[in-house]
């Protein structure tokens, strides 16, 4: 069995090449991006994943629904409400179906293995916890939730803490520690160490866990140099005082992973990242096309089988 920690637009492609070429494999996805609007729990990345998965992701936006059309978006607008987040309508019906689930008292487990297996996925979705954890960000105006930085002020604000609020009262769910624990391999992704695989890691029975298997845990850098192979996980570690550099990436991580996955350019940071007693592996951790996808989660398994 191989489990995956990811999150969400920067994972979904190591999930996919995974999904391909590993037997056995699980997913649990970050939910600290998890949002309530209109009425809706919308749950951003354990979507992105399961999208994926199924192959109807739009691999443009990396988020929603391929082809998906925004009319009832447009008709929100018109209405006088909120637009800033935009759910497209094919994304809108599962955000529905979530959402009454959940009211109706099934868990957010429940709902994601249902959604899985409607959509025909064959991968183990798991999130963490069922309750619900979010990622706020301290601004001059005051905390506000990840999507409403990220999204509705486009990531224009200053940002001098990064929390997640919930975590400490969160209830872990007792079958996604026992993945970790079943599992040969487990592979944190290259997804922002902050905003979405800090929420998971950070749950104490989860990092428990980890840390007794850290021999076993291979963690890919998402960022090459001092700089992001996307997204904002270089600011974000900025802010928390983490170096912005697949040293950094390897500070953070060494309580929980033995071993990393560094670009094939970042030879200067080799030397450091040893003195942490972590074991390097330096490929091409670029995902542009989906045979990218394939080779990297072929090597990753090749670590595996050699050692
Ligand atoms: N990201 C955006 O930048 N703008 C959006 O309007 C937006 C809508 C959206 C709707 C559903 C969904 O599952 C994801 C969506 N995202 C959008 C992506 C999301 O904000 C983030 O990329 C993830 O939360 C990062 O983990």
């Amino acid at each position: 069995m191989i489990t995956l920690i990811a999150g969400g637009t920067g994972s979904v492609k190591i999930a996919r090449g995974l999904s391909k070429t590993a037997d056995d494999l699980i997913v649990i996805p970050n939910i600290a991006d998890n949002i309530w609007l209109h009425g809706l729990y919308i749950c951003p990345d354990i979507d992105t994943i399961t999208y994926g998965l199924a192959g109807i992701l739009d691999k443009g936006r990396g988020w929603g629904v391929k082809d998906d059309t925004f009319v009832f978006m447009e008709q929100m607008k018109k209405l006088g409400q909120d637009h800033w987040f935009r759910i497209g309508d094919k994304d809108l019906a599962l955000h529905l179906v979530r959402t009454n689930f959940l009211n109706e008292g099934k868990s957010l487990s429940w709902v994601t293995e249902w959604i899985r297996k409607k959509l025909s996925v064959s991968t183990t979705i798991m999130p963490a916890s069922n309750d619900h954890i979010e990622t706020r960000v301290e601004t001059p105006s005051g905390d506000m939730h990840i999507q409403e930085y990220w999204v509705k002020n486009r990531a224009e604000l200053d940002i001098s803490n990064i929390m997640y609020k919930g975590i400490e009262s969160a209830k872990v769910n007792a079958k996604a520690v026992e993945f970790i624990k079943n599992s040969e391999l487990i592979i944190i992704a290259p997804g922002n160490p902050i905003s979405s695989i800090g929420p998971i890691i950070s749950l104490p029975a989860i990092r428990k866990e980890l840390e007794s298997k850290k021999d076993n845990v291979i963690a890919i850098s998402p960022l090459i140099g001092n700089k992001a192979v996307s997204g904002p996980a270089s600011k974000y570690m900025q802010i928390m005082g983490i170096e912005s550099s697949p040293f950094g990436i390897a500070s953070y991580y060494r309580d929980i992973a033995s071993n990393l996955v560094i670009s094939e350019f970042d030879n200067e940071y080799e030397n450091r990242i040893r003195t942490l007693g972590i074991h390097i592996y330096k490929t091409n951790i670029v995902m542009e096309q989906s045979q990218d996808e394939i080779i990297l989660s072929n090597y990753i398994l090749n670590i595996v089988n050699k050692a």
